[in-house]
């Protein structure tokens, strides 16, 4: 009815399981899962489950998750609820991970980072074991309808977990559904090329394949200073001068552009079709996992740059262009509205889909959809409060040029 058709030439399956929209990280906790439901009310109600064969995810299993992971952190978080958290805190096992506590700490961290207090990065929540290895679980199938070579483009949004440390949460991310789906990749094919447009550096992913020829890691995030506080912004890695472990045989298969606060939809086109090209030249990927954290848009709560929806989307076109077997997960994303109408797009572009100019009928939440569009931005509205561009032609064309050497 509007127009929706299967893509021409390729399959692409979507996965995804709605119990993770029902979970809170607390109150005032930047992330929120039901971004997810509103994206999955926006992609049906566009239609475009008639594009893509979608898949209900089960959780992953305890091995599977132990291919990355510690095997006592996996049981920790197979455990793990607000009721159960101070007994396994004492269980001598776990100890171990606690760590030290320094004067003048405003939260008390437990082990792996995790903390039940509110004002933790990484708390933990009522239903939380669930939500993690139900994420996990959609990126493997999504993984697996790749490497059988069922579809072409495998959607995972509810994952892109991209901080998670082998034994640790760090920024939201609990398991790194992102390590585990390139390590499963590794089996069927050569080279992975792993691209992060998430506004913070993807230093779980990076970290994990530092050693690692067969795994390009190609993160682009904001650097530096936070703001007049002298803080960096999180996780303070992913200098232009960091292209892998120093000495080990994947010194250069990774690459990072940092970025100023503001970069515009021009500069960011440039950085990235720029970077992105040459990388895959050079590397010559059999398989791309792109993760479309969506913080990078304008208007973000957390983010700093003013990137439209366009460009955001744009950046899938570009990937998907190269015609290899694609990826594509979700990552960051804190003004939920426009991260909806982001993977929505996004969603239609990896179908070959054009989204008709209005917001189906059916959508429940109309308030998520308050946004004003207007002029030729009507299917991608931009942003009222954009960031101060600190962001200068001239050092881009130097990091394009540097990187290029790298
Ligand atoms: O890439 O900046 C930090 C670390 C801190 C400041 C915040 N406090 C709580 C801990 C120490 C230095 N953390 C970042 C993490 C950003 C993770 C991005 C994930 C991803 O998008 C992938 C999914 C951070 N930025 C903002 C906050 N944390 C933050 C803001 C507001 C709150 C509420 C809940 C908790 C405490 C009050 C919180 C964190
Ligand atoms: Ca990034
Ligand atoms: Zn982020």
């Amino acid at each position: 009815e509007n127009g929706i058709q299967r893509p021409k030439g390729h399959k692409v399956s979507f996965h995804y399981n709605s119990h993770v929209e029902d979970m809170h990280f607390g109150k005032t906790h930047p992330m929120k899962p039901w971004r997810l439901t509103l994206t999955k009310h926006l992609v049906l109600g566009h239609g475009l489950q008639y594009a893509m064969d979608t898949y209900e995810a089960v959780s992953a299993g305890t091995d599977e998750v132990r291919k990355f992971h510690a095997p006592d952190y996996v049981d920790f978080l197979r455990q793990v609820s607000p009721k159960t958290f101070p007994e396994l805190c004492k269980i001598p096992r776990f100890t171990r991970a606690i760590p030290p506590k320094h004067e003048g700490d405003s939260v008390e961290l437990g082990p792996y980072n995790l903390s039940t207090s509110p004002g933790a990065d990484c708390p933990v929540f009522d239903g939380m074991s669930e939500y993690l290895f139900l994420y996990t679980g959609a990126t493997l199938a999504a993984t697996h309808q790749l490497t059988s070579g069922a579809c072409n483009i495998a959607i995972n949004w509810s994952g892109g977990l991209h901080h998670a440390h082998k034994a640790e949460a760090s920024g939201f991310c609990y398991i790194n559904d992102i390590v585990l789906a390139i390590l499963d990749m590794l089996r069927v094919y050569a080279r992975v090329l792993y691209i992060d447009i998430d506004v913070h550096h993807g230093d779980g992913v990076e970290e994990a394949f530092q050693r690692q020829p067969r795994v390009m890691t190609l993160s682009y995030h904001r650097y530096g200073p936070y703001d007049e506080t002298g803080h960096k912004f999180f996780p303070g890695t992913g200098d232009l001068e960091d292209i892998g472990l120093k000495g080990t045989p994947g010194e250069h298969f990774a690459l990072n552009v940092p970025i100023p606060s503001g970069i515009d939809d021009r500069q960011y086109k440039f950085l990235f079709e720029g970077v992105t090209g040459r990388a895959i030249e050079a590397f010559n990927p059999s398989a791309i996992v792109l993760q479309c954290g969506a913080d990078s848009l304008g208007g973000d709560r957390l983010g700093q740059f003013n990137i439209n929806i366009k460009q955001h989307g744009e950046c899938v076109a570009f990937v998907k262009n190269q015609h290899l077997p694609l990826l594509l997960l979700g990552g960051g994303g804190y003004t939920a509205r426009n991260v909806a109408r982001a993977w929505c797009h996004e969603t239609a572009i990896a179908t070959d889909n054009k989204l008709v100019d209005k917001v189906p009928y059916f959508v429940p939440r109309i308030e998520a959809f308050k946004g004003r569009a207007h002029g030729d931005e009507k299917m991608y509205p931009s942003f009222e409060r954009l960031h101060k561009n600190e962001c200068k032609d001239a050092d881009l064309e130097y990091m394009v040029k540097k990187l290029e050497h790298d």
